[in-house]
């Protein structure tokens, strides 16, 4: 399949390819987590909800691999290095508790993916305890088993841990797109820097396309 993509066009087989939902968990999408611990508006992550939705069903529809992701920390916090727990003045820390059980703890409420895109069977959920979904985690040689070599990604924040993963994904030599009404950051200027960074130089991290040309190609819209 080829699809419209900035700076060209992106190909992709389907099942050589995973579409990657980064950290839709309710931490950074819903009220009380750790999003808004760190004094952010998280009703700004939430419009892109529906659009997200929307790939997800129609990707799962032609049986493509999905893989979800949490940033999640064990409950004794060894993986939680003390300087990104000590870090800045937030109301509430990692492994404090919230209104949604503890801050960024594997297995709390608040750690769940949203409804609205909970995994089902047969998806692949990681659990990272970094900004990067390759950082201690085993998603690499799960790609491998599969033959994975593109990946599309979606979730939140566009900045932080999408274009991290995708930094990841693109040194280990995975071709990427980034679906640009599928991504949202607390700060819109750091999506569009993002967004603009990631395809520059002739797509030195990856691709970016609205949702509909995705759609598009797999007969969904
Ligand atoms: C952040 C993330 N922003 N998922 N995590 O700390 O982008």
């Amino acid at each position: 399949m080829q699809i419209h993509a900035n700076p060209f066009a992106y190909e992709f087989e389907l099942d050589r390819t995973a579409l990657v939902i980064i950290d839709m968990q309710r931490d950074f999408v819903e009220p009380g987590g750790f999003g808004e611990t760190l004094g952010n508006d998280v009703s700004l992550l939430q419009a892109i909800v529906p659009a997200t939705q929307s790939v997800l069903h129609a990707w799962r529809k032609k049986g493509g691999l999905v893989i979800h992701t949490r940033e999640a920390h064990r409950r004794d916090l060894a993986d939680c290095p003390p300087a990104k727990r000590n870090r800045g003045n937030p109301v509430l820390r990692i492994g404090d508790t919230g209104p949604m059980g503890r801050i960024l703890v594997a297995g709390e409420p608040g750690n769940q993916i949203i409804d609205a895109l909970a995994p089902v069977d047969g998806e692949i959920v990681i659990d990272k305890p970094g900004k990067g979904a390759f950082y201690a985690t085993g998603l690499q040689s799960m790609l491998q088993q599969r033959s994975i070599r593109k990946l599309i990604f979606m979730g939140v924040t566009t900045e932080v841990c999408v274009q991290t993963s995708m930094r990841e994904a693109n040194d280990r030599g995975y071709d990427c797109l980034l679906l640009e009404d599928c991504t949202e950051s607390y700060f819109p200027a750091f999506k569009t820097a993002a967004i603009e960074m990631i395809r520059a130089q002739g797509a030195i991290v990856g691709w970016t396309a609205p949702s509909t040309a995705l759609l598009g190609a797999l007969g969904n819209h």
